[in-house]
């Protein structure tokens, strides 16, 4: 017999109401208090966030870029173009309370409260290399769990191929939606098995605190084997779906950003190389390495032409 039990850390449907909402915070408050952290949630300053309690699962085997660099070289267009815009404006943006609603093509939707499930321990801490398509690169200790681990949770239908993943859109929170550079909100999406790599990770902190609001707080995606666009930040939507999903970058320009996005220095991005890579603090270039270094991931494209899908 099968006895579906809700997870700790979900709301049923039902509950989400603004009271439901408010208690939870005041539960949240409560439970920082008694551990002697303040409800520093909301902050940007990465220093003053609240710790959690992790164990290491993935190191990447190098130093990892000093956490000046991870909050402070960032790529968030909804809070502009610049590479120090997200640090000096994500002030703005308010990731406590938040909910992530998990739906479509599933037989168990659920609405995530994240203060709560940020508050059910143990969380991994992974060191992942991250690569974005313009050249540069980083080595991050993020913490987070496997997103296979919720995509358990809310048990997809067999009709489900790909996961549609969608960032808050809000122009009171976020003062980049004014510039039409993409088509609000952000999107981006996996196939399914891709989702469900043990590499994916549904991350909530960097360095052993929570996400600054420039990393994507309160919770993100990281894909440590794609290009960093595919790492979709501050989300509050995650819907399982049929057909492959739209992304932002690939409606914007699609001869440039595919839906797969795998980092491959075989395939030059229109405009220039992608054989190497400026690690963030180094000097010297390095060459970049096919699915960035994490070859157990080929088995997902086998029989896949990469030139084609792209
Ligand atoms: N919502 C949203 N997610 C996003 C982006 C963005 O502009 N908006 N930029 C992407 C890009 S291009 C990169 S390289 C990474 C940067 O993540 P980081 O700032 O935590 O290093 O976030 C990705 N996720
Ligand atoms: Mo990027």
């Amino acid at each position: 017999m099968h006895v579906r039990r809700t997870p700790s850390w979900a709301l049923p449907e039902r509950e989400v109401t603004p009271e439901a909402l408010y208690l939870n915070r005041r539960a949240v408050l409560a439970a920082m208090a008694a551990v002697g952290a303040s409800p520093a949630a909301a902050s940007t300053d990465p220093e003053k966030l609240a710790r959690i309690a992790t164990r290491r699962t993935h190191d990447a085997g190098e130093p990892p870029t000093p956490l000046a660099d991870v909050a402070g070289y960032n790529n968030f267009y909804e809070f502009g173009l610049d590479k120090g815009d997200p640090a000096r404006n994500a002030g703005t943006l308010r990731p406590s309370p938040w909910t992530v609603r998990v739906g479509g093509l599933v037989k168990s939707p659920l609405t995530l409260d994240v203060d709560r499930y940020i508050a059910r321990a143990p969380w991994e801490e992974r060191i992942y290399r991250f690569r974005c398509v313009e050249g540069w690169s980083m080595v991050i200790p993020w913490v987070g769990v496997p997103f296979a681990s919720l995509v358990r949770a809310v048990e997809p239908l067999g009709s489900a191929k790909y996961v549609a993943f969608r960032t808050l859109a809000d122009r009171e929170q976020m003062p980049g939606l004014r510039l039409p550079v993409l088509d609000w909100p952000y999107r981006e999406g996996l196939r399914l098995d891709e989702a469900m790599h043990e590499l994916t990770l549904l991350a909530v902190g960097v360095y052993g605190r929570r996400l600054p609001n420039q990393n994507g707080a309160p919770i993100r995606l990281v894909v440590p084997w794609k290009y960093g666009f595919k790492s979709v930040k501050s989300i509050v939507a995650i819907d399982f779906v049929e057909t492959q999903p739209e992304t932002s970058w690939n409606m914007a320009t699609p001869r440039e950003y595919g839906f797969y996005a795998n980092v491959n220095p075989n395939v030059d991005h229109p405009r220039w190389s992608q054989a190497r890579e400026r690690r963030i603090g180094e000097f010297r270039r390095r060459e970049t390495l096919l699915f960035n270094g994490y070859p157990e991931v080929a088995g997902l494209y086998a029989g896949m032409d990469l030139k084609r899908f792209f």
